[in-house]
């Protein structure tokens, strides 16, 4: 009883405590509320701005939403829904859009009925993104009324006022993000825009409007087939099984569950998974629903229409999924986020019910598709057969290195601490660039692993054969994680894998080729950000005795004005071997001053696409792909 006294009493400070030193908390410690303050965090105001409006459409009161991107970085996201309330709030005495903006929590405490679906990741709601701001407006249209309030960094600078009249409803909400508080303030349009055609498929029908007024671009977006239209984008460039995704949706019991999946002749699995709009990245309830049902389903239609012939072959759920792709939306009253990112959904009710909804609808799509029956069995009975084959060669690299103890790879040039958190290993190019780099590294925490020439292109073979390619097995021994169902972060030996190769098309290649290794066979080193990208300079300009070294194009125009423009001697670096020992070291290896990117899969969906289309079998896309991009090549897989 006293504990739960002391609850109440805990729970009752804590909230008062919110309201006194409200967003002023926020300002001090905005990674509590939005992550970071990182380029991530700052497009992260965006998508809380536009989860609001995303919940007036859901509630079926708003089909359009305009963000755009101002000159000057300022954001302005307005949608045309029945507008945020502005009478008084009974307690605080107070317009309710004025509350919505400079209360804490705020959201979905206002105005009754229906429930708050969207949310961005951390759900914190608009006074978060209004404490952001260097300052914020907001414009309400509302009984033919337009009202206006100001802000700026979370304090009102105006009482709510009325500004005119005008037809319609809606909000418009006008920020710019505060520069005390993020690193850079300056919004990146693909960014944005793969978000927003993200949450146009997931909200079918819903008109999103992207315009970005620094160079005049912009993009709409708005799927009338939701998310059989994404499956559909996921899978153009490959070879479908079948034209139309399988579509099934039910709503039961407050949950709303929406199934689309599509077969095409690859070997990939990919399961988009979603709740109340947000990527669940970690799965949970909804997508081992999804899965125990398409293996019984599965299986079933196997037996009853005797379509295995071979008894030895049992399906197993990876086998069904071979070659699928598949988005799973549900929308729960309480979603509960799991796990370490917050992106497993933990709602136990949603398994079943989800379960059920995909078991009914499917059994029905196979009896009366049965070509596409057949073709799902065939395809699942060669994955099955395969896997087989591929455990005998696993377990033959196992039996090898439990012969030999400590088989590290001969070409591996090991650090001395053990602790893997403390450690990196560089995955070089080349035997010469390896051999500088082993002499510049520093030996106690960088280990080196030069690759020779090419690696296997994983897209197109299967487990087996990528097993026996030497460069991943010299990988796979040297990380310690095993791979693919084996596959074991704790056992990670460094924490930090550095790709770093030559700054010309091959390196690029064997980029792409590593990446897409990492994020098919073993993505949790990518969604754990233990994938960097090392950035070796392009230029060295040298002017007596003065050398300096450039990143880019741009720096290296901005540092020739800098050092005077005469007699200055400018060196391309085409390769890693052009730097000795010494010089790999100071621009590139060195922690204190060399830069790395972090290679973030956010959404595998892209990268996906990137990985299919520039490793895939369809040859033209590939080559339009490389044509339109040929001048960003560089960065194209990071
Ligand atoms: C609560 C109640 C009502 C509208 C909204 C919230 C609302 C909030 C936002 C945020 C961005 N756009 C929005 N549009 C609507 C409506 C109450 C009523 O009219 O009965």
């Amino acid at each position: 009883m006293a504990d739960k006294k002391q609850k109440v009493q805990d729970s009752y400070n804590a909230s008062q405590i919110q309201v006194l030193e409200g967003l002023e908390a926020v300002r001090k410690r905005p990674g509590m509320y939005i992550g970071t303050t990182s380029s991530r965090g700052l497009h992260h105001l965006v998508y809380e701005i536009v989860d609001n409006s995303i919940d007036e459409a859901l509630a079926g009161y708003c089909e359009k939403i305009e963000v755009t991107i101002e000159k000057d970085n300022i954001i302005k996201v307005s949608d045309n829904g029945r507008g945020i309330p502005v009478d008084l709030h009974p307690k605080l005495k107070k317009p309710a859009v004025e509350v919505a903006l400079t209360v804490l929590h705020a959201g979905g405490k206002f105005g009754g009925g229906g429930y708050k679906v969207s949310g961005g990741l951390h759900g914190v709601g608009m006074s978060v993104v209004n404490a952001l701001s260097e300052w914020l407006e907001v414009r309400v249209k509302r009984d033919q009324q337009v009202y206006l309030q100001s802000f700026a960094r979370g304090k009102k600078t105006s009482d709510l006022q009325t500004i005119g009249s005008c037809k319609g409803t809606g909000t418009e909400i006008r920020f710019k993000a505060d520069p005390e508080i993020f690193d850079s303030v300056v919004y990146e349009f693909e960014i944005l825009s793969h978000r927003l055609r993200e949450l146009s498929y997931l909200n079918k029908g819903l008109h999103i409007l992207l315009k970005d007024e620094r160079d005049g671009q912009q993009e709409e977006f708005c799927h009338e087939g939701g998310i059989v239209d994404f499956v559909q984008h996921l899978n153009r460039n490959k070879n479908v099984l079948h034209k139309k995704p399988i579509y099934m949706h039910a709503g039961r019991e407050d949950v709303d569950v929406e199934v689309a999946l599509g077969y095409h002749d690859g070997y990939i699995e990919n399961i988009l998974s979603y709740a109340n709009n947000i990527h669940t990245t970690e799965g949970g309830m909804h997508e081992s629903g999804f899965k125990s049902a398409l293996t019984r389903v599965i299986n079933s239609y196997a037996d009853k229409k005797n379509l295995i012939k071979d008894n030895k072959v049992k399906l197993s759920g990876e086998d069904i999924r071979e070659g699928l792709t598949t988005v799973i939306s549900v929308k729960v009253k309480d979603p509960q986020f799991e796990g370490q990112t917050k992106t497993k959904l933990g709602n136990s009710e949603v398994r079943s019910i989800v379960e059920s909804v995909m078991g009914e609808t499917l059994s029905t799509f196979l009896e009366e598709n049965p070509s596409i029956g057949k073709k799902i069995i065939e395809k699942s009975v060669m994955s099955s057969r395969a896997r087989m084959a591929a455990r005998k060669a696993r377990e033959l690299t196992r039996r090898k290195s439990a012969l030999e103890i400590s088989s590290l790879p001969g070409k591996l040039a090991d650090c001395s601490i053990k602790d893997p958190s403390m450690c990196e290993i560089y995955i070089v190019e080349g035997d010469s660039a390896g051999g500088s780099a082993k002499q510049g590294r520093d030996r106690s925490f960088q280990a080196i692993l030069p690759l020779k020439g090419k690696i296997i292109n994983v897209e197109k073979a299967r487990m087996d054969k990528i097993l026996n390619n030497d460069e991943i097995r010299a990988m796979i021994t040297a990380f310690g994680t095993s791979i693919g169902e084996d596959f074991d972060i704790e056992k990670a030996r460094y924490h930090k894998t550095i790709i770093m190769t030559d700054a010309d098309v091959d390196g690029a290649h064997i980029r792409t080729l590593l990446l897409t290794f990492f994020y098919r066979y073993m993505k949790p080193l990518v969604e754990q950000g233990y994938i960097y990208i090392a950035q070796p300079p392009l230029f060295k300009l040298k002017k007596g005795k003065t050398e300096v070294y450039a990143y880019s194009d741009k720096e290296m125009s901005a540092t020739y004005q800098e050092m005077g423009g005469e007699k200055i001697n400018i060196q391309r670096y085409k390769g890693l071997g052009e730097m000795n020992p010494e010089q790999l070291w100071d621009t590139t290896m060195d922690p204190e001053k060399r830069t790395l990117l972090q290679v973030s899969i956010e959404d595998a969906i892209e990268a996906d696409e990137i990985f299919t289309i520039l490793m895939g079998d369809k040859v033209e896309p590939r080559r339009e792909f490389i044509q339109d991009n040929a001048r960003k090549v560089q960065n194209l897989d990071i």
